[in-house]
């Protein structure tokens, strides 16, 4: 294609070709860069066509998809200032004291992280949350944030989609820069399970706001102070954003015989985390376990105890936590996070739509166009139905939320699991041993990632056929999951109370625990020398030049990094590829635009699908900008 480009052009025929011919007409190149780009592209689709989306275990060949419905607004016109406005004219401080003094309720929106992180295992892709970015931040400058990024969305961005978690964040501050945007950052375990060098955190902190985020809210799985505040710290020296840090709430503080987490314990915490400078308090109430009287004693007292505004967050696994937000919101909480409808509910976060309606005419509501919401609901509602292979199979809220306490991300995620594996029989069992193993542990905070050490052992006890006393009678004799022995060796950090000991040793033999920080063991990253020897690893293939995200993500998921690496440079950006083509490929006749760069559009078509010929190999043919064009797949079923 590029001797093409050479012996087509102008200059070329004309016979005027000196030495610097090529050096001096670029254009040749980015020919053949966007040819490159297009064949990649068309290797995806053929791909996926013949072997389908790794990711996709079932597919339904009836499954119907309706085309969504993107709510129009003014798009010509300005954006109304928002948060994010008031926030770069006051500072974080000045802000917070803002947010404390406002009358009215305000909301979070989750839509796009913690709702398709809990019901659609984190699938969500970032071309469906452009397609209304900049119509919701026009259409509701009034949102105070609009949660985006962080937990696990980080993760599966490169791992399942093959994009760039980074890229996402930039879209969306590009598309929104009215509101805040919100990242949820699990303190010293960044966006994963384990801990990392201080200042590998810190530098994600750091390029993280430079790429678009202003609230993070910080927590750590077992409300370990010690792991929380570093990273206020780094959010207070490295951004102009909001430390919101939090407290993970477990138990029932109205139960009396449940004495280890109850009011006296999240008041210190609270004062704890005031202390240490955050600027907002978050109460994570992961597995959804605040109850709406429970809620109305805890904000009531953290309202009288402490000055910084408080922002709540739940997850509707019970169903009644609508109830919940109207007892917090009457005891003064400042902000509560919520989900469209389309994606909201069961393990999601209560509907954001229905809540608006029922503070409608409160004296707290907050005015917002419902209709205009409505409409963006449905639009969830119908893209939700593209990602059907990953819905967990939920069909109504659980009042046993309060005995396992399993947090609402989580429990689809065992749930989908226990139904794949056709054990869905055996999921009560799972859920029971669940309850067991976080009593066996000592009753500890259970949200990413010391919920998935209770999770694995559960798992592990009930695939081994095993009970809890069994551990405790005979468990120098079990090797226990890897996840486990790391927990009890202290590398998640110390939970409230200490490890039982009699357990802690039984489970690591005879490996030494420690109680200081695990962040205090690791090596920190020398950024100038290891970028370097990164840049020159990974010199060809990403089409762009490698930046400091790149390398950070690399820290974080050094495995997950080189694989998505390896499939960027096999099928380039597959970011645009519409979801039903990137999960399902495509069909004989269809045919689809495909935005290959900025603003630079090819039109596939697909034209005949072979048959495997002797040694498995399927011809595919397409019309790409109307040219034909053949690809050879190796079917691999
Ligand atoms: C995460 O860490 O991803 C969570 O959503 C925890 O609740
Ligand atoms: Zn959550």
């Amino acid at each position: 294609a590029f001797l093409d480009n050479i012996l087509s052009h102008p200059t070329f025929r004309e016979g005027k070709v000196t030495v610097n011919f090529i050096k001096n007409e670029p254009a040749l190149f980015e020919i053949k860069e966007s040819r490159n780009r297009a064949n990649k592209v068309v290797q995806y689709l053929a791909e996926t066509i013949v072997n389908g989306n790794p990711d996709v275990k079932k597919v339904n060949p009836d499954h119907v998809f309706s085309k969504p419905i993107i709510p129009t607004f003014p798009k010509n016109e300005p954006y109304s200032k928002g948060t994010k406005d008031l926030l770069t004219e006051l500072g974080p401080e000045q802000f917070a004291a803002w947010l404390k003094n406002e009358k009215k309720v305000h909301f979070t929106d989750t839509t796009m992280r913690d709702a398709h992180q809990s019901l659609l295992a984190t699938r969500m892709r970032t071309t469906d949350m452009l397609k209304v970015a900049e119509g919701f931040a026009k259409n509701h400058p009034d949102i105070f944030s609009m949660e985006v990024w962080g937990g696990a969305t980080f993760d599966v961005c490169l791992r399942f989609l093959k994009e760039n978690p980074w890229e996402r964040l930039a879209s969306l501050r590009k598309a929104m820069p009215n509101l805040l945007l919100q990242m949820l950052i699990r303190g010293s375990n960044g966006v994963g399970y384990t801990a990392y060098p201080d200042n590998l955190i810190e530098k994600f902190v750091e390029q993280s706001w430079e790429t678009g985020v202003d609230v993070f809210r910080i927590f750590d799985s077992l409300n370990w102070m010690k792991s929380i505040a570093p990273c206020i710290e780094h959010v207070r020296n490295r951004t102009q954003g909001l430390a919101e840090a939090s407290i993970c709430y477990t138990g029932d503080i109205l139960n009396p015989s449940k004495s280890k987490y109850d009011l006296k314990y999240y008041i210190q915490l609270a004062k704890d985390i005031e202390n240490a400078g955050a600027h907002i308090l978050g109460v994570k109430d992961m597995a959804g376990l605040l109850k709406p009287g429970a809620a109305y004693e805890l904000i009531s007292a953290l309202k009288s105890e402490i000055n910084i505004p408080i922002h709540l967050h739940t997850h509707d696994t019970s169903s009644i936590q609508a109830a919940m937000y109207l007892k917090a919101i009457e005891a003064g909480v400042d902000v509560v996070d919520v989900a469209l409808g389309g994606l909201s509910g069961l393990t999601s976060q209560p509907n954001f739509n229905s809540v608006t309606e029922m503070l409608r005419f409160h004296e707290r509501e907050n005015k917002l166009d419902t209709e205009k919401l409505a409409e963006y609901s449905n639009y969830w509602e119908t893209v939700r139905n593209y990602y059907y292979p990953f819905e967990s199979g939920l069909k109504a809220g659980t009042g046993e939320v309060y005995s396992h306490e399993i947090p609402g991300g989580q429990y689809s995620n065992l749930k989908g699991q226990a139904i794949a594996l056709g054990l869905e029989d055996k999921f009560p069992e799972v859920t029971k041993m669940y309850g067991e193993v976080n009593e066996l542990f000592g009753d500890i905070v259970k949200v990413t990632p010391s919920s998935k050490v209770v999770g694995d052992m559960a798992q592990y006890l009930i695939s081994n056929g095993l009970t809890v006393e069994d551990v405790l009678e005979r468990g120098e004799t079990i090797s226990f999951p890897q996840s486990v022995i790391s927990f009890f060796r202290g590398d998640l950090g110390q939970p409230v109370g200490g490890f039982p000991k009699k357990l802690q040793k039984i489970i690591l033999k005879d490996e030494k625990p420690y109680t200081d920080r695990p962040n205090a063991h690791l090596e920190p990253i020398d950024f100038d020398k290891e970028f370097k020897a990164f840049k020159r690893k990974f010199k060809k293939g990403m089409g762009r030049d490698l930046q400091i995200t790149d390398f950070l993500s690399y820290k974080l998921y050094p495995k997950v990094f080189q694989d998505a690496y390896d499939h960027h440079v096999l099928y380039g950006n597959v970011l645009n590829i519409p979801t039903k083509n990137f999960f399902y490929g495509m069909d004989v006749g269809e045919e689809i635009m495909v935005e290959i760069d900025q603003g630079k559009n090819i039109l596939v078509q697909l034209q005949l699908v072979g048959e495997p010929d002797s040694s498995g190999n399927v011809n595919l043919f397409f019309k790409v900008n109307g040219q034909l064009s053949n690809v050879i797949v190796k079917d691999k079923s």
